[in-house]
């Protein structure tokens, strides 16, 4: 592992805490942050790039470029009379200040974004023409991750579908995959949108509950549009609540089509696979983190790019033959509530994407980003799936209100990395000055320029599927089967996998207040398989009932699953409880071992400062929360200084002989109950031995050199599987 130390650890650089006194250089903008440059006629830059950077110079101006010399006290008729009309900077500083903020998106408002590079390995381009997939090519990218309910502020870890939308800026022009960390949707047909959305949004009149699907209005939906019971079941597992955004796959989920060199079509699925595996959280940790810090996964993204952990996805593929039913082992590859079991057509790399770059600036660029299905480069094109021609009107049609214009291309984030010349004049927010005098086609008047392209030179040409039809407001009948790939989702799970999407209904459903929708939603869970719906029923006191629907036994598809493998273990967050007089020569030995392996130790103190041996807490037993971490170790358990305000443990009868102080007896408890892997040396040992903490991925030792190996082997499983069940 690389790059920076990671903030607080010892030989960082402490930050200033003065504002400096002399001007310093402005460090310079990324090549992706300037301005766009206007064209000439013939394609070559008309304007100097220099001149388009977002800061220039040393010193504060208005808008205009006027230097100022106070900023801080508006002007004034004397220093306790009234402010004057004339002052133009308070006008001009306070006029910008209130229309710093855009809408929101209307789906998919929460989120955060992050740089890399996408490296081809060139499997795809025996099937497609892009020139993303030429074998070792590199493509910078852009990528933003979001909750689809919640609004801008809401928390990072709730239950809900989470977006994975990457823009590739390809030698071809953008291409955006604007995909989900779930393979398949809600609805067939885009026509349904605003439904299922206005159902999973807040109750209008009161507007709660924020950001999540646990309420009347989103079970009165599913429970009535049956084809959503599919995307509904993976809400309910463990998916729905993602550890991290580094352990989420992602899929396309439309079926889209190759195009090679000749013209041949290829329909494809897109997978992106995460490096370090697809992991979850619990749901009380998720709940917790909900409070506790509801930036988590915006922060883990950040932290992990900083501390140079750079997060990287496979990108694969699964092909079918173009054949003019759009079939596939009688799934209906338009139908984008089916997926294609990877038993029944593996998943082919074909490239990976490392995430190496924070945004500089939140807004202008994960706000600001516009991705849109249609941006599609030669060799990559659409199907016909009616979910993916509304979104492509969709995402066309929404940046007009978001970012208020036509010019949304030019955004410095949005702005393709290759020549644009497109005769779209005008319009408000126009960045570029265009010169020439004949923006249309055909003209003579600037020598016939901008020139069409031929497939040789090229240019995107649409593949001539055949097409006919009677116009009507109708399904074909394969879409008619909304429960077998619930089933076969469910039987594919691990029993505590069940577990977790048993328990998942029940919360959710015993949170709406109707009973004829936990009714109908029951019926549905009946129709996917008899003992989830028992289960479920048994946890909302209610009956259950029996199946009404038919339809063949899938089989099971162990790749659903995310339980039994092992994974790299890079960044993962390990809580080290430190007694600052005990044995820091232990402590800063598993420190130096688990950053040389990869993770990130954080040291956890009583008190916050130097803790001797060139250690630093990095947290408090004030500031720290078992959710923060994939595992603990406990090297020392100091017990409360004589006046700590915290209550002392009544176990101990309250005397002062008590070993382990209570917040760290908290912190263990948690990781128990939340199945994380835990380890004890020395003094630590014998805190966990008080604590009663033991059995089945907890580790202990004389040294912290005898526990570590064994606690990174626990934390590359993600979690003590065994364990579940066994806790409350
Ligand atoms: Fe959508 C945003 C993913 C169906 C309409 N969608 C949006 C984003 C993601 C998805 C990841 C956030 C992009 C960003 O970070 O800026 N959407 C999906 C997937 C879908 C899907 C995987 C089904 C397979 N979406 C869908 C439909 C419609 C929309 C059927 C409308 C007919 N989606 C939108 C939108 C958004 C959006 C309203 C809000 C902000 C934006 O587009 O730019 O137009």
């Amino acid at each position: 592992m690389t790059g920076k130390p990671v903030p607080g650890a010892p030989g960082s650089e402490p930050p200033s805490l003065e504002e400096p006194t002399e001007p310093r250089e402005v460090p310079p903008p990324k090549p992706d942050q300037q301005q766009p440059t206007p064209m000439s006629p013939t394609g070559a830059p008309s304007a100097d790039p220099s001149t388009a950077a977002a800061q220039q110079g040393t010193y504060l101006t208005t808008a205009t470029g006027v230097r100022i010399g106070d900023s801080d006290h508006s002007l004034k008729a004397g220093p306790r009379g009234p402010t004057l009309l004339s002052d133009h900077h308070l006008r001009e500083k306070i006029m910008h200040f209130d229309h710093e903020r855009i809408p929101e998106r209307v789906v998919h408002a929460r989120g955060a974004g992050a740089h890399g590079v996408f490296v081809s390995n060139g499997a795809a381009s025996r099937i497609s023409r892009a020139a993303v997939f030429g074998k070792d090519e590199e493509t910078p990218v852009f990528v933003r991750f979001s909750t689809v309910l919640g609004s801008r502020g809401s928390a990072d870890t709730v239950r809900d579908t989470r977006g994975f939308a990457t823009k590739f800026y390809t030698s071809e022009g953008n291409w955006d995959l604007v995909g989900n960390n779930i393979p398949v949707f809600f609805i067939q047909d885009g026509i349904k949108f605003p439904d299922v959305i206005h159902a999973g949004k807040p109750h209008p009149d009161r507007e709660i509950p924020q950001a999540q699907s646990a309420h009347d209005t989103f079970w009165d939906f599913v429970s009535l549009h049956t084809e959503a019971q599919h995307h509904a079941i993976w809400n309910m597992s463990d998916r729905g609540i993602p550890r991290s955004y580094r352990t989420m796959e992602g899929f396309g989920v439309h079926t889209f089509r190759f195009v090679d060199a000749d013209g041949g079509t290829t329909l494809v699925k897109l997978h992106w696979k995460p490096r370090l595996g697809v992991h979850s959280l619990v749901w009380e940790e998720a709940q917790m983190l909900g409070g506790l810090d509801p930036d988590f996964h915006r922060r883990d993204l950040y932290d992990a790019i900083e501390s140079g952990a750079f997060p990287s996805w496979d990108l694969g593929i699964q092909t079918f033959p173009d054949t003019p039913d759009q079939m596939f082992e009688g799934i209906d590859l338009l139908d984008s509530t089916k997926l294609v079991p990877e038993e029944l057509a593996p998943v082919q790399v074909i490239g990976t994407m490392t995430l190496n770059g924070n945004p500089t600036n939140f807004f202008a660029e994960s706000e600001q980003v516009a991705f849109h299905t249609g941006h599609l480069v030669p060799g990559i094109d659409g199907t016909d799936d009616p979910l993916l021609m509304a979104r492509n009107f969709s995402y066309l049609d929404t940046q007009l209100t978001r970012l208020a214009g036509p010019n949304f291309n030019q955004i410095p984030i949005n702005r393709p990395h290759t020549a644009v010349n497109d005769n779209h004049r005008d319009g408000f927010h126009q960045q570029a000055v265009h010169g020439g005098v004949a923006p249309y086609k055909p003209n003579t008047l600037d020598a016939g320029c901008p020139f069409f392209a031929g497939a040789d030179e090229g240019a995107f040409v649409d593949v001539p599927v055949e097409v006919q039809g009677a116009k009507v407001r109708e399904n074909p009948a394969s879409y008619d089967d909304h429960f077998s790939q619930a089933r076969l989702f469910w039987t594919s799970m691990t029993p505590v996998e069940q577990e977790h999407i048993v328990n998942a209904y029940a919360f959710e459903l015993g949170k709406c207040y109707e009973q004829p929708i936990k009714e109908r939603q029951l019926r549905a869970l009946a129709n996917i398989d008899a003992d989830l719906c028992a289960r479920v029923a048994l946890g909302l006191g209610l009956a259950a009932p029996d199946r009404t629907v038919e339809y063949d036994e899938p089989v099971p598809s162990p790749a659903l699953s995310q339980v039994g493998e092992t994974w790299p273990t890079d960044a993962r967050m390990i809580g080290i409880v430190v007694d600052p007089d005990g044995d820091l020569d232990g402590v800063a030995e598993v420190r130096e071992a688990l950053l040389a392996q990869g993770l990130l130790p954080l040291l956890i103190a009583p008190r916050g400062g130097e803790l001797g041996n060139g250690l630093v807490a990095q947290r408090t037993f004030a500031t720290a929360r078992s959710v923060e971490y994939d595992a603990l170790l406990v090297a020392g358990a100091a017990p409360p200084a004589p006046d700590a305000i915290i209550a002392r443990d009544t176990k101990a009868g309250g005397s002062a002989t008590v070993a382990t102080d209570p917040r760290v007896g908290l912190l263990v408890e948690e990781c128990f109950r939340h199945s994380k892997a835990i380890a004890g040396f020395g003094e630590g040992r014998a805190a966990l031995e008080e604590l009663g903490i033991g059995g089945a991925g907890v580790v202990t030792g004389d040294s912290g050199g005898d526990v570590v190996d064994d606690l990174v082997t626990l934390v590359s499983a993600h979690r003590v599987w065994e364990r579940f069940g066994t806790t409350v």
